[in-house]
């Protein structure tokens, strides 16, 4: 590889631009699970009452390993700044004094489709395929630089669109679901924007040569594709 600066090297060599390398993490928004059929046909009231159970169910999965993913991050993470923020991540998941968290949040959207809570924290209907991608995501966290896993939950600067969705939708597609169901929907949607302010701070600062953005991109991809699959595992148990 050239020497930097030099004048032999390659364009493809010089780093984006900040600007430059957050228009391409942003258009891989492309591939976000709003796209995937599954979805497409959840919000768009095609789902039936089982499909969307078994859908609540196997997020489930998801949602209780979101703190887990995010005290990897903390453990690995030697700077105090970050983990004072970062760990808010994971109250706003378990609760915290008053405050039940998502999780709770989580477990009242299955009240409300119709599962019961021992059902729901059995975790009998998480399929393999859904395990399979949430631990992956998991264990990418546990052995990853933090910087690498912080940027894999840039995902969700395409979630607030996928919660508004949701709750624009739901109420008259699915009038049989309590609409109280839907409240970590909303919560989530200030709550990712806040998140995302950071994550992509840290992540834009941290993938400085054109290589590591590369490689910024590949997490990305990566985190997209356990996202992606996961609609793919619940979709082939659910919608045959
Ligand atoms: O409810 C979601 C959530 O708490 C998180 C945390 C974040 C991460 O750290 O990877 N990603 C994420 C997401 C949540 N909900 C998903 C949805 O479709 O409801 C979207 C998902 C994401 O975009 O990564």
């Amino acid at each position: 590889m050239a020497k930097p600066g030099s004048a032999f090297e390659r364009s493809d060599d010089v780093p984006w631009t900040r600007e430059q390398f957050e228009t391409q993490l942003r258009a891989l928004g492309v591939r976000y699970h709003i796209h995937h059929p599954f979805n497409i046909r959840l919000n768009s009231g095609q789902c039936s009452p089982e499909e969307i159970r078994g859908w609540v169910a196997n997020r489930f999965y998801y949602q209780i390993n979101i703190p887990l993913k995010d005290a990897a991050i903390l453990s690995n993470c030697e700077d105090r700044e970050t983990r004072r923020l970062w760990v808010q991540r994971i109250l706003d998941h378990d609760g915290y004094g008053d405050d039940p968290g998502g999780i709770e949040a989580w477990a009242c959207l299955a009240d409300a489709v119709g599962l019961s809570r021992d059902e729901l924290w059995s975790l009998e209907h998480v399929v393999p395929g859904v395990r399979f991608a949430v631990d992956a995501y998991v264990n990418f966290a546990r052995r990853v630089p933090w910087q690498e896993a912080v940027c894999s939950s840039l995902t969700e600067m395409f979630a607030p669109q996928i919660h508004k969705d949701r709750l624009s939708g739901w109420p008259s597609l699915y009038p049989w679901i309590e609409q109280k169901g839907l409240g970590y929907f909303r919560s989530r949607i200030p709550l990712a924007t806040r998140d995302v302010e950071h994550g992509l701070a840290v992540t834009l600062d941290y993938f400085r040569t054109r290589a590591m953005q590369q490689r910024a991109l590949e997490i990305l991809t990566f985190k997209l594709d356990i996202l992606w699959s996961m609609l793919d595992a619940v979709e082939k148990a659910y919608s045959q």
